[in-house]
C-alpha cells in the first residue's frame, strides 16, 4: 500500500445476469479478487469489495429471447443464481448489487446528463445497420460477422471475442442479422457519443504513471493510443437499459458498457444505504486516500483502462483505478469455455460435487495470470489429492492427531533448539512476508505456491525429526517438534486463509484459539502464539480425497447441457384465465376432507374411486389420477376438494365431489394439502 492511501476500494467485474457464473469467470476475475481482498483484511486494512450483476445490454436481451422469457425474468432467476453460487464459492463481497435498482439508475443519469451539460456528449447522426426483416437498429450483439483484425468468424457487433478488439458494428466483414440470419443494410441514426480523442492526452498521461501494471494490460493500452481513441456511441436503439434522460432521445437507452461500470460506484451507494452511513460511498470514491483495484478478465480491459477512466475524468472529483490487475482466459480441457458446446463448468453445479476449497485451491495455482491456462479435471483431482489432502491435510492431521495421541492434547513445551529447529523456525517467520508480497502485488498463484512449500517443509521437517522415536529417547526434543510442528499449523491456517478460507476456519478450531480468526493479523503468522499447555480440540481429517469416479463423473457431463442454465419458457405455462369477480370464486365451496380409501375403477387407466370423510358426512369421488399416484400413497392423505360440485358420473361410477391436485405430470405432480393437521371439512378461502 502506498503510503498516502488509507483504505482499499476493490471492484470485479459486473457478470451479466444472462447464464451461470462458470470456472472461467471465477478465474478471471472473481477469485484474485476475493484472495486479495481477504488478504487486506487480514493484514486489518480498511477494504471494501464491490460487486453485482450487470442487468442491462443486449447479452441479456438476446438470452431472454432465446428462452422466450422477459428480460426482468432473466436477469430475476441469474442475479438470484450468481449470487447464490458466490457465495457458497466463498466470495466475501461487502456487496452484491444489480444494475437495474432505482440507485443504479439515477447514477447512470446522473452521470450521463452531466456529461451532456457539459457539451462532453455529443450529438452525432452515423450509419449503423438495420435489419429490414426485424424492423431494428441491429445494436451490439444482435449482429455477427467476421473481426476485422483477426478475421475470427462470428465476431460480435461491439466485440471481438476472440482478440478482444473493441467494434463498430459497421466495421464487421460479412455482417448478419443475429435473429434471422440476414444480411443488414446501413441507415442513418442519431445517437450520443462520448469523444475518447479529447482525452487522449490525459488518459495516456494516466496509464503511463502506471508502469507497475501488468504487461498484458500495458500493452492493450498502447495499442488503443497508437490507434488513436475516437468517438464511441454511448446511447443505444434499444428498450431494455436505463433511459436516456432527455427528452430528445427518449426512445433509446444508455449504451450498456456506459451504465456498468458505474454500477460499482451505484453498488457502493446501496451497500452504505444499507449500514446506514449513505453518505460513506464518498469516503472510497472521491477521497485521494482510498486505493482502486479493479480486477477484470482481459476482455474488459479497454473499458476499465480507457472508457471508465475517460468518464470519471469528464465528471470529475472521482478518484481512478490506481491498477486493473486483468487476467487472461481458463481454457476448458484443451478447449475454450463456450455456452453454446456446452463446454462449460458452472459454479453451482460442481459445489453440487466437491468442496469450495478443493476449487478454490485448484483454480488459485492454476490463474491466467500471465498467459491462458487449462482446467483439466484430472489435474484438479491430483492437485487436490496430492497437495491439499496428502501435503497440507496430512500435516495438521499428523501434527494433531500426535500431540492429541502423547500429549493429551495439550500444546508440549518448547526446549532447546536443534540446528533442524532453527531452520524450521526461520522459514516460518519468513514466509508470512513472502506470500503477503506476492498477494501484494496480484501473483496469486505464487503466493500460494509458497504457502504450500512452507506445508511441505513443515512434513520435511517432521519427518526428518522422527518424532515417533524420540517419544522414547528424547522426550523434550519430541515436546520441541511437536510444540513447533503446532506453531505451524497455526501459520498455515492463517497464510492459506485468502484462499482456502472454510479450511483455514476448520483448522483455526482444531487449534482451538479462542479469537476468531479474522482478528488474527498476518503479521503475526510467523510468530510462536501457540502457549504451551494450551488445549487443543480433536484432530479431524481436513480434506477428503476425490475418487476416480467422482472424476469421471465430471468427463461424462462435458458437452452435456446442464439444467442450470435454463429457464423454463413461458410457453410451457398455460396462458392465464380471464379474470373472475370474488364472487365467482366464493361460490365455490372448499373443505378439507380425508382419504380412508381408495381402489382403480375397473377398466379405467386414469381413474380412482376414493372415499373421503369430511367430518359431517361421507362421499365418494372420482379422480383422474391412477396414472400419477398410487392409492396406497392417497390412504390417509388430508386433501383440499370442491364440496359442492354437481354430482357426475365418470365411467358409470358417481363423483360427488373434486380433488385438487396440480395439473402436471411426474415430479411437478401433487395434491393439494394443508400445512398442518385441522379438522376435516374445514371450509377453505
Ligand atoms: N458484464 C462483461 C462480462 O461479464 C460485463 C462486465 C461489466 S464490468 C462493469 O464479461
Ligand atoms: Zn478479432
Amino acid at each position: 500500500m502506498k503510503k498516502n492511501h488509507k483504505r482499499i476500494l476493490v471492484t470485479a467485474a459486473l457478470p451479466y445476469a444472462n447464464g451461470p457464473i462458470h470456472l472461467g469467470h471465477l478465474a478471471g476475475a472473481y477469485l484474485p479478487a476475493d484472495i486479495y481482498v481477504r488478504y487486506q483484511r487480514s493484514q486489518h486494512r480498511d477494504v471494501l469489495f464491490i460487486c453485482g450483476s450487470d442487468e442491462h445490454g443486449v447479452a441479456i436481451t438476446i438470452a431472454a429471447e432465446k428462452q422466450g422469457i422477459t428480460p426482468q425474468a432473466l436477469v430475476d432467476r441469474f442475479h438470484a443464481m450468481n449470487a447464490e453460487a458466490f457465495a457458497a464459492f466463498g466470495m466475501n463481497f461487502d456487496n452484491y448489487s444489480r444494475t437495474s435498482i432505482p440507485v443504479h439508475h439515477e447514477t447512470s443519469k446522473e452521470f450521463f446528463l452531466d456529461l451532456r451539460q457539459k457539451k462532453i456528449l455529443k450529438e452525432k447522426e452515423e450509419k449503423q445497420l438495420y435489419c429490414e426483416v426485424n424492423k431494428m437498429f441491429l445494436a451490439d450483439r444482435y449482429v455477427e460477422g467476421t473481426c476485422p483484425v483477426c478475421k475470427f468468424e462470428s465476431a460480435r457487433g461491439d466485440q471481438c471475442e476472440n482478440c478482444g478488439t473493441w467494434l463498430n458494428a459497421t466495421e464487421l466483414i460479412n455482417p448478419k442479422c443475429k435473429l434471422c440470419g440476414t444480411t443488414p443494410v446501413v441507415r442513418a441514426t442519431t445517437h450520443l457519443y462520448l469523444p475518447l480523442g479529447d482525452f487522449q492526452k490525459r488518459l495516456e498521461d494516466y496509464v503511463h504513471s502506471h508502469a507497475e501494471w501488468k504487461d498484458n494490460v500495458l500493452k492493450y493500452c498502447e495499442g488503443w493510443f497508437k490507434e488513436g481513441l475516437e468517438d464511441r456511441a454511448v446511447t443505444r436503439d434499444l428498450h431494455w437499459g436505463v433511459p436516456v434522460p432527455l427528452a430528445e432521445f427518449s426512445d433509446k437507452v444508455i449504451y450498456v458498457w456506459f451504465d456498468a461500470v458505474l454500477g460499482y460506484i451505484s453498488s457502493t451507494k446501496e451497500w452504505a444505504q444499507r449500514i446506514g452511513s449513505p453518505d460513506t460511498w464518498k469516503k472510497y470514491w472521491q477521497n485521494d486516500e482510498t486505493r482502486y483495484i479493479a480486477f477484470i478478465g482481459k476482455d474488459n480491459i479497454v473499458f476499465h483502462c480507457i472508457v471508465f477512466p475517460a468518464m470519471l475524468m469528464a465528471k470529475g472529483g472521482y478518484i481512478l483505478p490506481d491498477n486493473v490487475p486483468a487476467n487472461e482466459f481458463l481454457n476448458l480441457e484443451g478447449g475454450k469455455f463456450s455456452k453454446s458446446r456446452n463446454n462449460a463448468i458452472y459454479v453451482k453445479d460442481v459445489l453440487k460435487t466437491f468442496e469450495p476449497d478443493f476449487l478454490r485451491y485448484t483454480l488459485a495455482m492454476n490463474l491466467p495470470e500471465t498467459h491462458d491456462t487449462d482446467f483439466y479435471w484430472k489435474d484438479f483431482q491430483a492437485k487436490a489429492n496430492g497437495e491439499l489432502a496428502d501435503i497440507l491435510g496430512n500435516f495438521v492431521n499428523r501434527t494433531l492427531a500426535f500431540t492429541e495421541k502423547n500429549f493429551g492434547r495439550k500444546v508440549p513445551a518448547r526446549g532447546t533448539l536443534t540446528s533442524r529447529d532453527k531452520e524450521m523456525t526461520g522459514l516460518v517467520k519468513e514466509t508470512p512476508e513472502t506470500v503477503g508480497s506476492l498477494y501484494e502485488i496480484f501473483k496469486f498463484r505464487d503466493g500460494t505456491f509458497e504457502a504450500m512449500n512452507l506445508a511441505r517443509s513443515a512434513n520435511k521437517y517432521f519427518n526428518d525429526s522422527e518424532p515417533w522415536k524420540t517419544l522414547k529417547s528424547e522426550p523434550a526434543q519430541c515436546a520441541t517438534t511437536l510444540n513447533i510442528s503446532l506453531q505451524i499449523v497455526r501459520t498455515l491456517a492463517i497464510l492459506f486463509s485468502p484462499v482456502i478460507p472454510f479450511s483455514a476456519e476448520r483448522i483455526w478450531k482444531m487449534l482451538c484459539i479462542g479469537t476468531p480468526l479474522s482478528d488474527e493479523q498476518w503479521s503475526s503468522a510467523g510468530e510462536m502464539k501457540l502457549a504451551e499447555g494450551h488445549k487443543l480440540g480433536a484432530a479431524e481429517i481436513l480434506f477428503k480425497k476425490i475418487e476416480d469416479a467422482a472424476i469421471e463423473q465430471e468427463l461424462a457431463k462435458l458437452g452435456v447441457p446442464s439444467e442450470t442454465e435454463t429457464v423454463k419458457p413461458i410457453a410451457s405455462f398455460a396462458p392465464l384465465k380471464p379474470a373472475i369477480a370474488y364472487d365467482d370464486f366464493a361460490k365455490i365451496d372448499l373443505r378439507t376432507a380425508r382419504i380412508i380409501s381408495a381402489e382403480p375403477v375397473p377398466k379405467s387407466k386414469k381413474l380412482l374411486k376414493l372415499h373421503v370423510d369430511l367430518g359431517f358426512e361421507q362421499r365418494q369421488i372420482v379422480a383422474g389420477i391412477a396414472e400419477k399416484i398410487s392409492p396406497e400413497q392417497l390412504l390417509g392423505k388430508t386433501i383440499i376438494m370442491v364440496a359442492n360440485l354437481a354430482p357426475a358420473k365418470l365411467m358409470g361410477v358417481e363423483s360427488n365431489g373434486m380433488l385438487l391436485a396440480t395439473a402436471s405430470d411426474g415430479e411437478n405432480f401433487a395434491l393439494l394439502t394443508t400445512s398442518k393437521t385441522v379438522e376435516q371439512g374445514t371450509g377453505i378461502q
